[in-house]
């Protein structure tokens, strides 16, 4: 539970000011009321400030605010704190001495009682700890989800005694944690990401690596595990760290590697080794929503967390296989005679339709939007696996011509109703073809906005048509 009075002394019983009134501001302003403490809301986005209701709230009115009168700034990840520069508020509490937080720092010293698993990384983040959240509700723990996934922390239920709590880690986030460390910390790969907002990537390998670390008050206390794949050159150096350290116990995962000691896979196959004794777990390959290496990755550090948390292998290799998916992430909607329709909306970039499309073949590839500088290049590599393309949105002329540059059949469709209708009737036609019986993949590799409000809404369109579709083609 989040204990009202602790979360007020943790505040010196004085005023704070939240900057940045997106939905971690909102979030914030309901607990605060509650437990009494004034708040002064601000935000640089004059619009973001109405319609926020309580009493006593104070809006922050000019840079004359007297900050020495706050018990905390408590900021939005959004909102720079080191880089490019300090925000003008960051500036002006750190001189006169007021600490700057974010939610989850405080959300951690108001806990009390509960064992929360965190998860961070450049890719498969949302993967993971939904992947985490499912496996603890199928095998009967009670849960909640939250953080960058979309859902601040003081927006979750944690009235329940047990319920373990499942978190996302963004680097802002983190790096506006000075004591938080979660009991399991996960850390599941590094690449280049928010240059911008660290600096370097050193800055940002480092603010990720910290969730690896015991919390600075504890120095010396062996508590928890952390979770470390090792298959990239940054994450290995902070693993070997880690083991030096031995502050914490430590579980290496690795897809590739074959580990005498930690998870790993090979060829999508789950191992666990303890101890030079390798138990093989469970074949990836054969579950849906967990397709492709880099899911792999995501499968074993979700797997290692629960074994860390005290879980048997055998249920949670069998809550593994029921594991829906993310929406509009490689989301299976449907099969039809076999053939799967898949809604990867998520996917705006090539990059991204890339992963799709490398571990699908017979794709039947509904592509286009507003397009990206990139536009499709590269991805010519997985011409093998598509059999046709079916082009919407502004970016058609553009995609046609560079179809044609590699001699790639395709239909112009102009929308996504045309789309889903054409790459289901021509999917239908060829079924029972070598390679299986095919996939209608909507992978865009473009932003929504020539024709919807979003990836969501447009996912949700070709969900929705996907469902309507009746067995029979051309009907
Ligand atoms: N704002 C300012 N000044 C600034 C920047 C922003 O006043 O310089 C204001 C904006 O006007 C707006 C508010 O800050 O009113 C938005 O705050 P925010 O950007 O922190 O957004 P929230 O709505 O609070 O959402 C945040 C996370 N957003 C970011 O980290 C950018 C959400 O992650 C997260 O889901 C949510 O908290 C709940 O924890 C989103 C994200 O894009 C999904 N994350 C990045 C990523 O995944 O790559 C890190």
């Amino acid at each position: 539970m989040i204990d009202l009075k602790k979360l007020k002394e943790e505040l010196e019983d004085k005023p704070v000011l939240i900057f940045g009134m997106g939905k971690t501001g909102n979030a914030l302003v309901k607990v605060l009321q509650k437990a009494k403490i004034p708040v002064v809301i601000g935000d640089d986005n004059p619009d973001a400030l109405k319609n926020i209701k309580g009493k006593d709230i104070e809006i922050l009115q000019g840079r004359n605010y007297d900050f020495s009168k706050l018990g905390a700034l408590l900021l939005s990840p959004g909102i720079p704190l080191t880089h490019p520069e300090p925000h003008w508020t960051v500036k002006a509490a750190q001189e006169s001495g007021v600490e700057v937080i974010g939610d989850i720092e405080l959300f951690s010293r108001a806990l009390v009682g509960h064992k929360t698993i965190g998860v961070t990384g450049t890719n498969g983040k949302s993967t993971t700890v939904s992947l985490i959240h499912h496996i603890l509700k199928t095998c009967g723990v009670h849960t909640e989800l939250g953080g960058n996934i979309g859902r601040p922390v003081f927006e979750m239920d944690v009235s329940k005694e047990d319920t373990a709590i499942v978190l996302e880690l963004s680097s802002f986030q983190i790096d506006l944690c000075p004591t938080f460390r979660p009991d399991i910390a996960v850390l599941l790969n590094l690449s280049p990401d928010h240059i911008d907002r660290h600096g370097s990537m050193e800055h940002y390998a480092e603010v990720k690596e910290r969730i690896t670390e015991l919390p600075p008050s504890a120095p010396g206390h062996k508590e928890g595990r952390a979770i470390i794949a090792t298959d990239d050159e940054y994450c290995r150096k902070i693993y070997q760290r880690a083991k030096e350290l031995a502050l914490r116990k430590i579980t290496e995962v690795s897809c590739g590697k074959e580990l005498s000691d930690g998870i790993f896979t090979k060829e999508g196959i789950l191992y666990e080794a303890i101890n030079g004794k390798v138990l093989e777990i469970g074949d990836l390959t054969e579950i849906r929503a967990l397709k492709g290496t880099h899911n792999y990755q995501n499968a074993a550090c979700a797997y290692a967390a629960l074994r860390a948390a005290g879980l048997e292998a055998e249920p949670i290799f069998e809550a593994m296989q029921s594991f829906p998916g993310l929406q509009h992430r490689q989301f299976f909607v449907r099969a039809i005679n076999g053939v799967a329709y898949v809604n990867d909306s998520k996917a705006t970039n090539a990059a991204a339709s890339a992963v799709a499309l490398a571990c699908n073949s017979n794709i039947y590839w509904i592509v286009g939007g507003r397009k990206k500088k990139t536009g499709l290049d590269g991805l010519e590599e997985y011409f093998g696996n598509i059999k046709h393309a079916f082009l919407i949105g502004e970016s058609s002329e553009d995609f046609a011509a560079w179809f044609d540059k590699y001699g790639m059949d395709y239909t112009r469709c102009g929308t996504l109703e045309k789309a889903v209708e054409q790459a289901h009737n021509m999917a239908q036609e060829n079924r029972g073809q070598p390679g299986g019986a095919g996939v209608v993949l909507l992978s865009p590799a473009c932003a929504s906005f020539d024709q919807y409000k979003n990836f969501e809404e447009r996912g949700d369109i070709f969900s929705d048509l996907v469902e309507a579709l009746t067995e029979d083609a051309s009907s």
